[in-house]
């Protein structure tokens, strides 16, 4: 990975195939081995932080029941808190591999997502879309996740390549009780569960190294099974908007919560909360 301009910040180049960007584009998820297995050891620092003192970070959610075995933790909005974090977003490749991913002319920071299931955890991540917990519309879009621990294929996070591309939203999930939320949001309707077929849908998951790392669209649509985690599995995703990515005002409140934004529908988001960090060169 050499070091190149981007023409917002000089963050280092992410080397990826037009083919990988074309697959990419066309499934809504794209599985890259070891494609940062150099930040490993700082994200995992990052989220020893995180854990250590839940409450003194933002929008720290357990999602496993008192009495229930395990622990499904995930905590999300930290960059500008967890240095080890805000460290990935300014100076890893990721902005680039995102603006290039996303076919777009930019890469602008929307916020980081850390996920960590202990032993014993049985508790699924429900089938979900990203895009309806967030105030924002638009295809271009993606998320970095990058596996943590070794985890094995049924138990990781399985997508459904092509969902992206099915004009259908699916109202946000309480991840603790699989219920619905925002079910006022007008043309959403309730997630089906995928897993209890019919077996048309083409459902992919893969067993990660720390440092695999998987790309997929805000519209994705994604969840796990409620498979027994025998060790623990933990993941840092980055989330990235494209060119088209505008500021959408929800009924309901929206996870992150921006209630002071200050925007318009259909304005771009702003680059003093969102920091666009990389630009394609000319
Ligand atoms: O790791 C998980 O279980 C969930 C990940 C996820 O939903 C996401 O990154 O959007």
């Amino acid at each position: 990975m050499a070091a190149a301009r981007s023409g917002t910040l000089e963050v280092p180049h992410f080397d990826v195939s037009a083919d990988r960007v074309d697959a990419y584009q066309r499934d809504g998820v794209l599985l890259l081995k070891d494609a940062f297995g150099d930040w490993v050891p700082r994200l995992r620092r990052g989220l020893e932080r995180n854990l250590a003192a839940p409450q003194a970070y933002r929008f720290p959610a357990e999602s496993t029941r008192p009495g229930e075995p395990g622990r499904f933790f995930d905590s999300y909005c930290n960059w500008p808190l967890i240095p080890e974090y805000r460290d990935f977003v300014f100076h890893s490749a990721a902005a680039s591999l995102a603006g290039q991913a996303m076919g777009s002319g930019r890469a602008q920071f929307f916020h980081e997502h850390v996920f960590m299931k202990e032993p014993g955890t049985q508790r699924a991540t429900p089938w979900h879309q990203d895009l309806p917990y967030y105030c924002l519309s638009g295809e271009q879009s993606v998320s970095i996740y990058i596996a943590l621990e070794a985890v094995e294929q049924a138990l990781a996070v399985h997508y459904i390549r092509g969902s992206h591309r099915w004009n259908k939203l699916y109202y946000p999930k309480v991840w603790l009780d699989g219920g619905d939320f925002n079910v006022d949001d007008p043309g959403m309707s309730s997630i089906p569960d995928f897993f209890a077929g019919p077996d048309d849908y083409d459902i992919v998951s893969w067993a990660l190294q720390p440092g695999d790392t998987v790309l997929f669209n805000f519209k994705t649509v994604h969840g796990t099974t409620d498979g027994i985690n025998t060790r623990r599995r933990s993941a840092f995703s980055s989330r990235w908007l494209g060119d088209d990515i505008r500021y959408l005002d929800r009924p309901g409140e929206t996870s992150p919560p921006f209630p002071d934004i200050g925007l318009q529908p259909g304005e771009r988001m702003r680059e003093d909360w969102f920091p666009v960090i990389w630009r394609r060169p000319a």
